[in-house]
């Protein structure tokens, strides 16, 4: 699909519930599509064993969110480094901006770019099937690809299809602290959607499973942003 204007998308969901997975549809369908997740950026600086990395990896372990100037500026930096800092660039970020301050930051930011937000969806998946995707999720760190041992399992086992590097697991995706973070996902959510309803750019999407949410996805940003 071709897009007739510029698309500025976030992806808002709980832990597990597939913004990494609709990403990487999207970004098949939409060639102009870039994408940052906040997650990836933090894995790779943990993995890089940077200054930002070493701070990351205690709260990530322990399902804490990480301050909101530091992911703020994270992010921006990123978006700049990139050149998607302009009025034309077609983008969308998955798990930033995840509390409302984050939110106005951002915006503020983008503001001075003449490149807000224009579309905030929240993906809508039932608590009760999330568990088990993420108790058996392995990841490709350097590129962000997720697999799950089920749902789309590696074609060789522990390696990454593109490139045949190892496999690894999320410090993360533990039940224990799988059930931190989705506490922290409910308890900063309201603010974070009542902040883009008030802008007009908040939709939902339902479903339990990737299938059925990823063409409700596509047909809504074909709606408001396609060419065919
Ligand atoms: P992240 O990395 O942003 P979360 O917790 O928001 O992490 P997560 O776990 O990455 O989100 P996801 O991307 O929504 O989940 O889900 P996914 O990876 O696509 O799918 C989950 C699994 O299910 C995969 O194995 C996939 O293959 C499988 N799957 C998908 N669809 C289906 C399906 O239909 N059926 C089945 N059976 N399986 C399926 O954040 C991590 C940490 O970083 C810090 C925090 O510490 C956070 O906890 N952080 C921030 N801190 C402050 N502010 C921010 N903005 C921060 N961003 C990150
Ligand atoms: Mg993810």
């Amino acid at each position: 699909m071709s897009l007739v204007k510029p698309l500025r998308l976030l992806l808002l969901g709980a832990p597990g519930s597939g913004k990494g997975t609709q990403t990487s549809r999207l970004l098949k369908k939409i060639p102009q599509l870039h994408s940052i997740s906040s997650g990836d950026l933090l894995r790779q600086e943990v993995k890089n064993k940077s200054e930002i990395g070493s701070i990351a990896s205690s709260y990530i372990s322990q399902g804490k969110l990480l301050p909101d100037d530091l992911m703020a500026k994270l992010v921006v930096t990123n978006l700049k480094q990139s050149g998607w800092l302009s009025p034309d660039a077609t983008w969308l970020l998955d798990g930033f901006p995840r509390t409302s301050i984050q939110a106005e930051i951002l915006n503020n930011d983008l503001q001075n770019y003449k490149a807000e937000l224009n579309l905030v969806v929240e993906l809508d998946v039932p608590e009760s099937v999330i568990l088990e995707r993420i108790e058996n999720r392995f990841v490709h760190v350097p590129s962000g690809r997720v697999y799950n041992l089920q749902y789309n399992p590696p074609k060789v086992p522990g390696k990454d299809d593109v490139t045949g590097e190892s496999l690894t697991k999320r410090s993360d995706d533990t039940a224990e602290v799988f059930g931190k973070r989705l506490q922290q996902y409910k308890s900063t959510l309201a603010p974070l959607k009542e902040y883009y309803a008030n802008k007009g750019i908040l939709e939902t999407v339902s479903g339990e499973t990737s299938d059925i949410i990823f063409p409700k996805l596509y047909d809504l940003v074909k709606r408001k942003f396609g060419a065919h």
